[in-house]
C-alpha cells in the first residue's frame, strides 16, 4: 500500500542531502537520492501543466477575464514587433492565433520540464521558478482590457499553488526516501535516507502513478476550462434576443427577392461564383482576440464620448429598438491580397451612426471618430465619413440574426467604402469624439495607413488558377467585384493581353455591396492568362499597378493561368 500511496507532505527540501558545492561525495546520499532525470523532467512538465489548467480553469469562473494562456498570448501580441506578426501571419495564415496560443503552451511546459530538471539541484529553484511564471501571468492578466489586477492575483495565486502542489508532490513520489523525511515511515521500509537497491522500481511506480493521476486532472481541468468559456451567458443572451419583430421587416424582404434571384439568374447561378451575401458562417474573420469576447448584453452599454455637447449611452435595447436600417455592405480586410478572400458581403442591420452622433452633438474640432472594443482594440476614421451619406452603422444584425459573436455581438460598426482595420470595430463598447492628431488606433502605430478607404478590386473565382479547362468549349469565367459607398459599374477580363471582354453584371444591392459578374469564353489549347479589372460608378478603372497589402491596401489586376487541354 505504501508503494502506490505517495506522502501527503512533499518532502523538505529532498535535494537537501545533495552535493550543493559540486563535490559528488559531500553528502552520504549523495547523487544517489536525487531524482531521476526522466521523473524530474516530467514532474516539472505536469508542474507547469497543472499551473496553466488550474489558472486556465479560475480564469474561466471569472470569465470574460482571460487565463494566464490568454493573457500572456495577449500580451505578445501586443508587444510583438511588426516583423514578428507579419512572420506569424506568412506562416500560420489565419491560424496564426492558435499558433500563438499553442506556442504560448509549449513554452510554458518547456520552462516547467526545465524547472523540474533545474529543481533536482535544489526543490527551491524549482518553486521559485513557478512562481516567477505566476508572476508573468499575474501582469498579463492584470494589464489586460478584459482582465483586472484583483482576478489576476486570484488567478495566478491558484495557478501558482496547484503548480508548486503539483511538483511537490511529484518530487515526493519520485524519491524513494521522500515518503521517510516526511514522517510517513513505511512500516516494512528501512529507516535508512539511503535508498535501497529495492527502492527505485518502488518509486517509480508510485511516480507514474502520481504522474497520472496529475496529468489526467490537468487534461480534466483544461477541458472543463474551455467547456465554462463556450457555455457563456452572451451565448444564451444571444438565442434568447426576438430579432424579428422590427420595422426593418419589409426592407429586408425587399432584400431577400434580390437575394434569391441573383442565386438562380444567369451570373450568380455560375458553379463557383461566390454567392451574392456571404453566410455568417462562411464570413472571413479577422481580429487580434485570441478568445472571443463574451459580452451579455444585459451587462453592456455603448458610449458617445469626447468632443461632443452631451455625452450619451445607450443599452442593447434601445439600439436593437431603434436598428431598422437594413443595409447590405461588403466589408474588406486592408490584408486582403489582389484575388485574397478577406473579403464579404453581408447584410447589416443597426442604427444609422449619424443619428446617435447628432443625439450626442459633435463639437466642429472633432475631426476623428474612434472608438474602441471591449477587448481594448482600437480604431479610428476622419468625422467627415458618418455625415457623407454613405452607409455607416451601429450594427446589431448581420444576415437576418443578431451579430454572431465572432463577428462582434452585441454591436459593431459596419462602414461603407473604410477597410474594416480603421472603422469596423466589434464588440463595440465606445464611440470617442476626438482630432486626427490626437489618437491613432491599434494598427496605426503598427505600420499601416492612417487613412483607409477601400480600393476597388475584383476577382475571379471560377475558374481556379493553375485550373485544366477543356478546350473548344464555352468556359465561364466569374467572380466578384466591389467598390463600396461608390458600386460598380463595369467589369471587363481579357485573355493572354488581347482586347477587354465586357462581363455580364448580376444583381445589385446598392452601391456598398459587391456585384458578381460572369464573361464566357470559347476555350482554346494551350496556357493561357486570364485578367479581370472593374470600373466603378464615378468611371475610375481600376490600377494595374501592384501594391501589397501593407500600408493601405493591395492593388493591381487579378491574374490567373489556365491549361486548356
Ligand atoms: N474588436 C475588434 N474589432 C475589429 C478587429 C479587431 O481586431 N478587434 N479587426 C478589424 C478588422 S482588421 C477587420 S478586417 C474586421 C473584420 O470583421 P469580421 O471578422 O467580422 O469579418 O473587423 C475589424 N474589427
Ligand atoms: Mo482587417
Amino acid at each position: 500500500m505504501t508503494t502506490t500511496q505517495p506522502p501527503n507532505d512533499a518532502p523538505n527540501d529532498s535535494p537537501e542531502n545533495a552535493p550543493e558545492n559540486g563535490e559528488p561525495n559531500s553528502g552520504a546520499a549523495s547523487a544517489t537520492d536525487r531524482p531521476g532525470l526522466g521523473q524530474s523532467a516530467v514532474a516539472g512538465l505536469l508542474a507547469a501543466g497543472s499551473a496553466l489548467a488550474a489558472g486556465e480553469l479560475a480564469g474561466s469562473l471569472a470569465a470574460p477575464v482571460p487565463g494566464p494562456v490568454i493573457g500572456v498570448a495577449n500580451r505578445v501580441i501586443d508587444l510583438a514587433p511588426q516583423w514578428f506578426v507579419e512572420f506569424g501571419k506568412s506562416v500560420f495564415g489565419l491560424a496564426d492565433k492558435p499558433a500563438l496560443v499553442l506556442g504560448t503552451i509549449i513554452v510554458s511546459l518547456v520552462f516547467g520540464t526545465a524547472l523540474g530538471v533545474a529543481s533536482r539541484r535544489r526543490a527551491a529553484i524549482g518553486m521559485g521558478g513557478i512562481a516567477a511564471f505566476g508572476l508573468v501571468g499575474l501582469i498579463a492578466i492584470g494589464t489586460d482590457a478584459q482582465g483586472s489586477w484583483i482576478a489576476a492575483i486570484v488567478v495566478s495565486t491558484v495557478a501558482v499553488a496547484a503548480g508548486i502542489g503539483a511538483l511537490r508532490l511529484l518530487i515526493a513520489a519520485n524519491v524513494g526516501e521522500a515518503t521517510v523525511q516526511s514522517g510517513l515511515r513505511p512500516p516494512t521500509n528501512s529507516t535508512s535516507t539511503v535508498p535501497s537497491p529495492a527502492d527505485p522500481p518502488v518509486s517509480r511506480r508510485s511516480f507514474l502513478n502520481w504522474a497520472g493521476v496529475v496529468g489526467a486532472t490537468v487534461a480534466v481541468a483544461a477541458v472543463g476550462s474551455r467547456q465554462i468559456r463556450s457555455r457563456s451567458s452572451a451565448a444564451q443572451a444571444r438565442d434568447a434576443i426576438d430579432f424579428t419583430a422590427t420595422t426593418a421587416d419589409s426592407a429586408s424582404t425587399e432584400i431577400e427577392t434580390v437575394v434569391s434571384r441573383a442565386a438562380s439568374g444567369p451570373v450568380g447561378s455560375t458553379p463557383g461564383i461566390t454567392p451574392l451575401v456571404v453566410p455568417s458562417n462562411d464570413f472571413y474573420l479577422i481580429d487580434t482576440a485570441l478568445t472571443t469576447p463574451q459580452v451579455d448584453p444585459n451587462n453592456w452599454s455603448l458610449t458617445i464620448r469626447g468632443l461632443v455637447d452631451n455625452e450619451t449611452t445607450y443599452t442593447y435595447d434601445e439600439l436593437l429598438d431603434r436598428s431598422d436600417t437594413i443595409a447590405p455592405v461588403t466589408l474588406s480586410c486592408v490584408s486582403n491580397e489582389v484575388g485574397g478572400d478577406l473579403v464579404g458581403n453581408a447584410i447589416w442591420r443597426g442604427v444609422p451612426l449619424v443619428d446617435l452622433l447628432e443625439e450626442a452633438g459633435v463639437k466642429p474640432e472633432a475631426t476623428q471618430i474612434a472608438s474602441r472594443s471591449v477587448d481594448g482594440w482600437s480604431c479610428g476614421f476622419p468625422t467627415e465619413a458618418a455625415f457623407d451619406g454613405r452607409t455607416a452603422l451601429v450594427a446589431v444584425g448581420m444576415n437576418d440574426e443578431p451579430l454572431p459573436l465572432k463577428h462582434g455581438f452585441p454591436a459593431r460598426l459596419v462602414v461603407s467604402g473604410l477597410y474594416g482595420y480603421v472603422s469596423a470595430t466589434k464588440w463595440l463598447a465606445e464611440i470617442e469624439l476626438t482630432t486626427l492628431d490626437d489618437f491613432d488606433g491599434y494598427w496605426i502605430p503598427r505600420g499601416w495607413s492612417k487613412l483607409g478607404p477601400v480600393k476597388t478590386q475584383s476577382r475571379i473565382d471560377t475558374p481556379g488558377n493553375g485550373q485544366q479547362i477543356e478546350a473548344g468549349s464555352e468556359l465561364a469565367i466569374a467572380g466578384v467585384a466591389w467598390a463600396p459607398s461608390t458600386g460598380i459599374a463595369k467589369v471587363e477580363v481579357r485573355i493572354d493581353e488581347n482586347d477587354w471582354m465586357e462581363a455580364d453584371l448580376g444583381e445589385s444591392l446598392g452601391p456598398d455591396a459587391w456585384r458578381q459578374w460572369v464573361v464566357g469564353w470559347e476555350a482554346t489549347e494551350g496556357q493561357h492568362i486570364v485578367e479581370v479589372r472593374a470600373t466603378d460608378e464615378s468611371g475610375e478603372t481600376q490600377t494595374p499597378d501592384f501594391a501589397p497589402p501593407a500600408p493601405d491596401g493591395a492593388s493591381g489586376w487579378h491574374r490567373i493561368r489556365v491549361m486548356g487541354v
